[in-house]
């Protein structure tokens, strides 16, 4: 019975190895079957973002990008429609009006939107327009997320005043003469000047001015 018994327990041990080892096959199975359902190629939900932007004007034509964004590469290709619409900027006079549709490559999650911005020497308050997304096809898009206001903020100085004429001699009988005052640019806004008046002609007895007095 004792040589029995003996040659039973490998034969035990064998058998409790065997089970572990099959439950160990077993739980390795499982984590591949969770793998696979992970590694489905289907990634999570994505978004399109866009947020809002601010650029100097500067004094000529030069092009805006302004960025999109996803939140999640996707396998799909992600499109959108575009367009500008009007705030305090003017399409024609401050920038140029865009509309399009916009698609996400396939792994891609940045893109631009080319806008052109029509800088110019005037001075006038930062002005802002809208870019408006829509007809998102394989993402989604928040409501509040899809216009971003972008603002053209001004690099223009205030113009400068004076005489188109600085200095001039005239007859006693020349009767009325123009003074002519210019700027060194021109203002989005009204430009007042001050008139002063000296020397030893005197106002009343010599000239009259018939202009604003300012
Ligand atoms: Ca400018
Ligand atoms: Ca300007």
């Amino acid at each position: 019975m004792k040589n029995l018994h003996e040659m039973n327990r490998p034969w035990l041990i064998v058998g409790v190895l065997a089970g572990s080892l099959a439950m160990t096959g077993c739980g390795e199975s499982e984590d591949d079957e969770e793998n696979s359902s992970r590694g489905d190629k289907t990634p999570k939900q994505g978004y399109v973002l866009t947020l809002d932007g601010s650029l100097q004007e500067k004094d000529a034509k030069h092009i805006y990008e302004h960025r999109v964004t996803l939140s999640v590469a996707q396998n799909k290709p992600v499109t959108l429609n575009y367009e500008t619409r009007d705030g305090t900027a003017i399409a024609g006079e401050d920038y140029e009006a865009q509309s399009g549709s916009l698609t996400f490559a396939p792994g891609i999650t940045r893109s631009t939107i080319d806008i052109p911005i029509l800088g110019d020497e005037v001075r006038e308050p930062d002005e802002y327009f809208e870019l408006h997304l829509s007809d998102v096809k394989n993402a989604k898009m928040k409501p509040d997320e899809a216009k971003a206001a972008i603002t053209i903020v001004n690099d223009d100085n205030r113009p400068t005043v004076s005489f188109k004429i600085p200095q001039q001699s005239v007859s006693e009988f020349v009767g009325t003469i123009q003074v002519t005052a210019t700027l060194s640019q021109q203002s989005g806004y009204p430009v007042l000047a001050e008139l002063k008046k000296k020397g030893t002609a005197k106002e009343g007895d010599d000239y009259v001015i018939d202009a604003p007095s300012t």
